[in-house]
């Protein structure tokens, strides 16, 4: 097709976003702004991650800066200054680039500054939750809007020094009286989310995000400094084979976790075995699970109880995109979204992929009930 050989009508994230809320009389345009700041600390990381590996050469993430009085990195990428923000938005971004003579900050801590502050400048947030921040973050009134970000800035961090895909989750909610902001707001079940993503600095750098209306992937073009739309409408296989979990916690696991990873491996209806996948870096592991189909999951086991992942910002915007895209994602107990928070950085089972693999799990926990 001529249009796909020149590719001349670009869709950015931002014309897509503003075209669905272009259909929601009630928008102002609030989620569009609020999501752009969300990109520009997407694009910020994906910038410092790719320059992650010749960071030990020249000392950006080093313990130290090896040459304290000179600034350790410049940021000359022209995707930062290509973006349309205000001038002190570039220049914030810039000077947590360049804490000139200081300590230089690792990778997990720069990124949370840099979305703490894209999150507080963009106007429409009122309470932030990282998983890099004990506390969540009340924003100053002047500043405030009506939606609360809960996210992880660079997840699976562990694993930057090996070059494996790494990534960012945010989950956003809508407060419910701007005049009585409370940590109420952030303890809401899943299900109410607005909007939920995760970015995954890997091979390519790519956007998953969903507003309600189904799931959409952007890649960043690396020359244009933007992410175009590349997998409209993502929609996870009914069944997948593949399933992709920690087997080292098996020893410790309950027994429809077991029964179900051993039906994975010696399937008794005739059918093939799945094939095991594990990253260890959630993003790419939920990634590939949405897009080849399959079940990612972190169980509980007699060790954590609660399993490993972060409710608000790992298991919450997950299990929103997994249903967005015709999966399902279940605790063990119930539909991870019905799920009530009561601490920021509360923990849960999460067990999320393929509808009817995710309904053989829930089979399993039914039995045992
Ligand atoms: P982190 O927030 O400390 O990076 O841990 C979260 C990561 C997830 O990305 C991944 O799914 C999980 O930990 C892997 O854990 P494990 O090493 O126990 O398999
Ligand atoms: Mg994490």
């Amino acid at each position: 097709h001529e249009a796909d050989a020149y590719r001349t009508d670009l869709m950015t994230i931002t014309r897509h976003v503003l075209n669905e809320q272009s259909r929601n009389p009630e928008a102002r345009g609030d989620l569009t702004i609020l999501l752009s700041h969300i990109v520009l600390g997407c694009k910020f990381v994906a910038s410092a991650v790719n320059k992650a590996g010749l960071a030990k050469l020249i000392g950006l993430a080093g313990e130290t800066n090896v040459q304290a009085s000179a600034p350790a990195y410049q940021p000359s990428s022209p995707r930062l200054t290509s973006v349309i923000f205000l001038p002190c938005e570039i220049e914030m971004v810039k000077h947590s680039l360049c804490d000139q003579g200081e300590e230089q900050k690792k990778l997990d801590v720069l990124s949370n500054e840099v979305f703490v502050k894209a999150l507080v400048s963009s106007g429409r947030t009122c309470v932030l939750v990282s998983e890099e921040d004990e506390e969540a973050t009340f924003v100053e009134p002047a500043l405030r809007g009506k939606y609360c970000v809960c996210f992880d800035p660079l997840d699976g961090s562990s694993n930057i020094d090996c070059g494996v895909s790494i990534g960012t989750i945010f989950g956003i909610y809508m407060i419910k009286d701007k005049e009585n902001v409370t940590l109420e707001d952030v303890l809401q079940p899943g299900k109410n989310m607005v909007a939920a993503g995760y970015c995954m600095y890997g091979s390519s750098c790519t956007l998953v995000l969903s507003t309600g209306n189904g799931v959409n992937g952007f890649t960043l073009d690396p020359s244009l400094g933007e992410f175009i739309l590349t997998h409209p409408d993502i929609k996870i296989p009914k069944k997948g084979k593949i399933y992709s979990v920690n087997e080292g916690n098996a020893k410790n696991w309950d027994e429809p976790t077991a029964k179900f990873v051993e039906k994975c491996k010696f399937p008794k209806d005739g059918s093939s075995p799945k094939s095991l996948r594990y990253i260890g870096s959630m993003v790419a592991d939920v990634h590939r699970t949405l897009l080849y189909g399959g079940v990612f999951l972190y169980p509980a086991d007699k060790k954590s109880p609660n399993g490993k992942l972060r409710v608000l910002y790992e298991v919450f915007p997950m299990s929103f995109l997994m249903e967005q895209a015709g999966g399902q994602s279940f605790t063990g107990k119930q539909r991870a979204l019905d799920l009530v928070p009561t601490k920021i950085h509360e923990r849960s089972p999460i067990f999320l992929g393929s509808y009817e693999d995710v309904e053989e799990i829930k089979g399993l926990y039914a039995e045992q009930a």
